[in-house]
């Protein structure tokens, strides 16, 4: 059975979380009464974040957490992978933190954006060189039994590793493909990189360990033109049981997200 989410955040507003993190226990209210089975938490760093707390209040409304989503910490800190020594240390030992924290809550640690932007040239060397500084974070997760899951960012974001393929190759071939490395797909990139959704999710294949919804203008699902019923039929015809998690913009308004987010995921459930 395919679960869903919605991104949530715990520490630092954004505009992916329809609450500000004040109101996050309101917005676990609203997941539960919306029908998702979890939530995919924000977390940017772990000053004054209690996990051990989290865990039990998702634990009081069966909630599961689908991913903690870590990408915060590369505008507010300046840190990330592709980036300097000092930079590369924190980001690593910040990854640490997550999967030490997923491991608690029984979640996935997304690698998106904290990877670093890169540059356009030398793609074969940042991949490489990449992989390398992931390499004790994937030995650490291995450990502690925990999945990272790696997203294809789309192009005006990220200078390398954009589309389904990508991100697919670069599980597999530069990482090694480990077991516990996924594929973070999410539909609103592929809509920019990837040729079709059908063929999005050939070419991850197994790896795919987790899906981001938003519409092709990173509306509310429904209010652009990605043909999200197909999407999920796909999805489904495929055996896929992980999250389909919302991680659009409150657009058109706080108040739609909050409001159509039920009725949609009930509406997919049905197909
Ligand atoms: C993160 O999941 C993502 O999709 C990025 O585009 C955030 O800006
Ligand atoms: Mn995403």
């Amino acid at each position: 059975m395919i679960k869903f989410s919605p991104t949530l955040t715990l520490q630092y507003d954004t505009a992916f979380s329809p609450f500000t993190a004040a109101e996050f226990d309101q917005g676990l209210q609203w997941a539960k009464a919306s029908g998702f089975d979890g939530v995919e938490v924000c977390i940017s760093n772990y000053n004054g974040v209690d996990i051990p707390a989290l865990k039990a209040k998702l634990d009081a409304l069966q909630l599961g957490c689908s991913t903690l989503s870590t990408g915060q910490a590369r505008t507010l800190e300046k840190i990330a992978l592709l980036s300097d020594p000092v930079s590369v240390e924190r980001t690593q030992q910040r990854f640490y933190q997550h999967i030490d924290a997923a491991a608690v809550l029984g979640s996935k640690v997304t690698m998106g954006l904290l990877r670093g932007l890169g540059v356009p040239e030398h793609q074969e060397a940042q991949k490489k060189l990449l992989a390398e500084q992931m390499k004790p974070i994937v030995e650490y997760a291995d450990k502690k039994g925990v999945t990272i899951i790696f997203e294809g960012i789309n192009r005006y974001e990220t200078a390398l590793l954009c589309s389904a393929a990508e991100a697919a190759e670069f599980v597999r071939v530069y990482l090694g493909n480990p077991d516990c490395v996924g594929v973070l797909w999410d539909v609103f990139h592929a809509n920019i990189e990837d040729p079709s959704m059908e063929a999005a999710i050939e070419v991850i294949g197994d790896k795919l360990k987790h899906v981001h919804f938003a519409d092709s203008n990173r509306w509310f699902p429904g209010y652009g033109h990605i043909d999200f019923d197909g999407v999920y039929k796909m999805l489904k015809a495929r055996g896929y049981s992980e999250y389909c998690s919302f991680e659009c913009n409150n657009l058109p308004s706080v108040e739609a997200v909050r409001t159509n987010a039920g009725p949609f995921v009930r509406h997919l459930r049905a197909l």
